[in-house]
């Protein structure tokens, strides 16, 4: 039974008995809500003093916690703080809506289905500059600014890459000053708290809004309602054009929660409103009257479930049924609020395209594209090749992925039930499209089924990232190796038909969270050589450290910087996972989702193989350089595989760490549940960054680039971002291993088979049949099958064909950390160098590449 069967039979026009199913007067009024007879006005933050902030402050926390200070939980004050910080920019977001309003400019709507904020507090006090006001502030009144801080549960709304990087995204068009509304969704519960139980994860409900949620604004009045199945109606006017009506049979509210996106020393303040899922009030009241107060509560139930949970699928969609719902629930939300609430009332929609470019973060917001369609035809009375001609121009695509299985299909069954008059808007487009195909490649027939929207196996299903290819004005991959590989191995007969439609933006990171913020230290290093704070919004000015580079003094200085940082992780640590870690090994760090492609069993069997080589008594523990592995990773709940992983790594974690024979020179770590917050902790006291994927199958990644900024180094393939990054810091300064993309190919091509490296490479057999004995997994052999098994006789992602060379790769970092001048230099270059992947300048390259074209 799907969650669309439990209401429908029972009610099949729960809204109205076949009549048009947006009669509910409380949702869409709210154009005449607002009294513009009213004049504005001035809005003031309180001031910027000491005292004017401990007021502020004892004033959120009597009338707004309802609390006296003597009386006040660590949580009383943690809102009563975070209130306090959004009164200072309260004034600025009102202004920078005022200000857009009077001159409304092309502006950017984002669309993603994730974004991975991490925590708001230390953010929000930086963008006022209310960090030392506060610290002093709360101090005289005895409480901890810190302690405040590690009270806020992070917003952990997405999985990995994508949700993270439209957090950063959203950062640097405010820092930029960009007009940019951000759409997502509100899930109550986000990505799941990870949790470890013999050595095996266990997954926790997120229940992030648990102790109150200061930083956002609901505003139910500006409700949107959402419709959901039924069928469609066609009617000819007196002119014999027809009409198609959708009569759905269910529908949803979308409330939005607003939420400040500030940005830095510039007064402006974008939104980023997040949709949340209710049953709508003609909804329960028409079951509530029925008599059936059960089933009102029931489908009350029903409708939240939209919002309730976010898929912590990370590129393997399920093509779950309540996962097409949240996408169109979200999108249909945001199209709505922007052409009934934001546009003027009286806006001619033909000029759309000069007012706003939808973004698409991945496929996940594509349903977008019928639903403009559907809006512009059947709601406003466009003819069809009018409306596809706005529809064209106000789309764009991002495509985060190279891997098949992680492009989105939903089948035409799901669809067509969910969706009615989507599916025939599809239907037609593709039509339309391959008309245009077959007009260019005339006599093709293979090609148009190739380039079909519509697959016909395994089942007849909607290609989404062909349906927002065809539509889309521009699309993008994130990294300049995956943007080539997207048009020439995913989308070759897209890029064929259309090659000015593709171009490439590498992704980035702000470099307020994962510099300024995250690392204070190598932020006041930086500052005080180059004299002021401008690198904070203007990254390229790193480049001014190369001269220091040399000096040996600012070497000195910059070791204590990563000392400190270390310092402080492990306390953390210590506090956190009751993980003690040596305070002078060299610290190896790889956190990222996990993923086959990704090869966290690469990593696993380098780390088996140094153990290994030790115990057979082949290497003296004392030639070993100290190394402290650390693995950050959640799996996703259903991906079997990346949970056999977890529970070999911390299997052969726990024998290591417990082998006195290692003497601590040896240690592996994983801290459970690896998020941002975690991130920003142990980025800045890494050493080297591991960024081991099969080359040609990680997209971008952003940590790498994180990890560079911060000035650890980096062992890596060819592969994403690494490739720019490897360029940009020097050969000299980065540990490149592996085949390359092409090589990859060939050895596919020629037919790989991973037990003949097994057979060939004694330290490899080694590692591998030692993982495979049980000696980590308490004897029990199989335990350690699924991972090994699929090494020897699959190894998709070709593990065993790159660990020699990533074994030489490693004894070339630990030669080059025994000399710790030379170490340091690198690390301080990899600082330098790396300015270019700051979003800022990702948030130029889309206004100068797509979004202003
Ligand atoms: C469940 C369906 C699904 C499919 C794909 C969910 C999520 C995805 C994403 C595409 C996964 C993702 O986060 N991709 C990552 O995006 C980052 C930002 O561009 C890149 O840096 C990573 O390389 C890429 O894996």
């Amino acid at each position: 039974m799907t969650e669309s069967d439990v209401i429908q039979p029972r009610t099949s026009h729960p809204i109205g008995n076949g009549e048009t199913p947006t009669t509910d007067p409380t949702l869409l009024g709210t154009r005449s809500t607002p009294t513009h007879a009213l004049a504005a006005v001035p809005v003031e933050g309180p001031p910027l003093t000491v005292d004017g902030f401990v007021e502020a402050f004892l004033q959120e926390l009597h009338f707004g916690q309802g609390v006296q200070l003597d009386r006040s939980t660590v949580n009383d004050q943690y809102l009563a703080l975070a209130r306090t910080v959004m009164h200072y920019m309260m004034a600025e977001w009102l202004e920078t809506g005022r200000r857009r309003r009077a001159e409304p400019t092309k502006m950017i709507g984002y669309l993603s289905a994730e974004y991975l904020l991490g925590r708001q507090l230390g953010n929000a006090l930086l963008a006022t500059e209310l960090t030392e006001v506060a610290e002093e502030g709360l101090a005289t009144l005895g409480i901890d600014l810190a302690t405040l801080r590690s009270q806020e549960i992070e917003p952990g709304l997405g999985n990995g890459g994508l949700g993270r990087l439209a957090a950063c995204f959203i950062d640097s068009l405010a820092v930029m000053d960009v007009p940019c509304i951000a759409y997502g969704i509100r899930y109550e519960y986000g990505i799941f708290r990870q949790t470890f139980f013999n050595n095996r994860q266990l997954e926790v409900p997120d229940n992030w809004l648990r102790l109150g949620s200061p930083w956002e604004f609901p505003h139910p009045e500006r409700a949107v309602q959402v419709d959901f199945g039924g069928h469609t109606e066609r009617t000819s006017d007196e002119n014999g054009r027809e009409h198609v009506q959708w009569v759905p049979s269910w529908n949803v509210q979308g409330i939005p929660y607003h939420y400040m996106v500030p940005g830095y020393d510039n007064k402006a303040v974008n939104t980023l409103r997040l949709w949340s899922a209710q049953a709508t009030d003609a909804f329960n009241l028409q079951i509530f009257n029925s008599g059936d107060h059960a089933e009102a509560v029931r489908s009350q139930t029903f409708a939240e479930n939209i919002s309730k949970v976010l898929y912590p699928e990370d590129s393997t969609p399920q093509g779950r049924e309540l996962r097409l719902q949240q996408q169109y629930f979200f999108v249909a939300c945001s199209l709505h609020d922007y052409i009934e609430h934001t546009l003027p009332a009286d806006f001619d929609l033909r000029k759309l395209p000069d007012q706003i470019i939808w973004q698409l973060n991945d496929t996940h917001p594509v349903i977008a594209i019928p639903e403009l369609m559907r809006i512009l035809v059947d709601v406003k009375g466009f003819e069809w090749a009018e409306a596809w001609d706005i529809t064209k121009r106000c789309f764009a695509y991002t495509c985060h992925t190279l891997l098949p299985e992680a492009l989105e299909v939903w089948p035409v069954d799901v669809i067509g039930r969910l969706l009615p008059r989507h599916l025939e808007i599809i239907f037609r487009i593709n039509e339309d499209f391959l008309i245009e195909v077959r007009e260019r490649f005339p006599g093709d027939e293979l090609r148009v089924r190739r380039m079909s929207i519509i697959a016909e196996h395994p089942e007849r299903a909607v290609r989404m990232a062909y349906l927002a290819s065809v539509a889309a004005t521009k699309i993008n991959g994130v990294a300049a190796l995956h943007s080539e590989l997207l048009r020439d191995k995913v989308l070759p007969d897209f890029s064929e038909m259309w090659p000015d439609k593709f171009t490439n933006v590498t992704n980035g990171v702000t470099p307020r969270r994962f510099l300024r913020l995250a690392n204070p230290k190598l932020s006041e290093l930086i500052t005080e050589v180059l004299g002021d704070e401008r690198w904070v919004t203007d990254l390229d000015r790193l480049s001014g450290l190369e001269a220091y580079a040399d000096d040996a003094s600012f070497r000195e200085k910059f070791r204590q910087v990563k000392a400190a940082n270390k310092t402080r992780l492990f306390e953390l640590l210590k506090r956190r996972d009751g993980i003690d870690v040596a305070p002078d090994n060299m610290l190896d760090v790889m956190v990222k989702r996990l993923h086959e492609y990704k090869r966290q069993s690469l990593k696993l069997l380098h780390i088996v193989h140094l153990y290994e080589s030790v115990v057979s008594g082949r290497r003296d523990i004392s030639d070993i350089v100290p190394r402290t592995f650390v693995f950050g990773a959640k799996a996703a709940p259903g991906y079997h595989m990346a949970k056999e992983t977890i529970f070999l790594i911390n299997s052969v974690a726990e024998k290591i760490n417990s082998d006195s024979r290692m003497q601590g020179r040896l240690a592996v770590v994983f801290p459970a549940n690896y998020n941002v917050t975690l991130a920003e902790r142990l980025i800045p006291a890494a050493d080297l960054s591991e960024q081991i994927s099969l080359a040609g199958k990680e997209a971008s990644g952003t940590g790498n680039m994180k990890f560079a900024l911060n000035g650890a180094l980096t062992i890596g393939t060819d592969d994403g971002a690494n490739v720019e990054i490897r360029k940009l810091v020097g050969d000299d300064h980065f540990f490149l291993f592996g085949m390359s993309e092409p090589e990859v190919a060939e050895l596919g091509a020629r037919g790989y088979v991973p037990s003949s490296f097994y057979e060939q490479n004694e330290d490899l057999r080694r590692a591998v049949d030692l993982l495979g004995s049980g000696e980590f997994t308490g004897s029990n052999r199989d335990a350690a099958s699924t991972v090994v098994n699929d090494l020897l006789w699959n190894d998709r992602f070709m593990a065993l064909a790159d660990f020699q060379s990533y074994v030489e790769a490693q004894a070339r970092v630990d030669a080059a950390y025994a000399d710790t001048e030379a170490w340091t230099r690198s690390a301080i270059l990899n600082v330098a160098r790396t300015g270019f992947f700051s979003s800022d300048r990702s948030m130029r390259d889309y206004l100068d590449r797509i979004w202003l074209r």
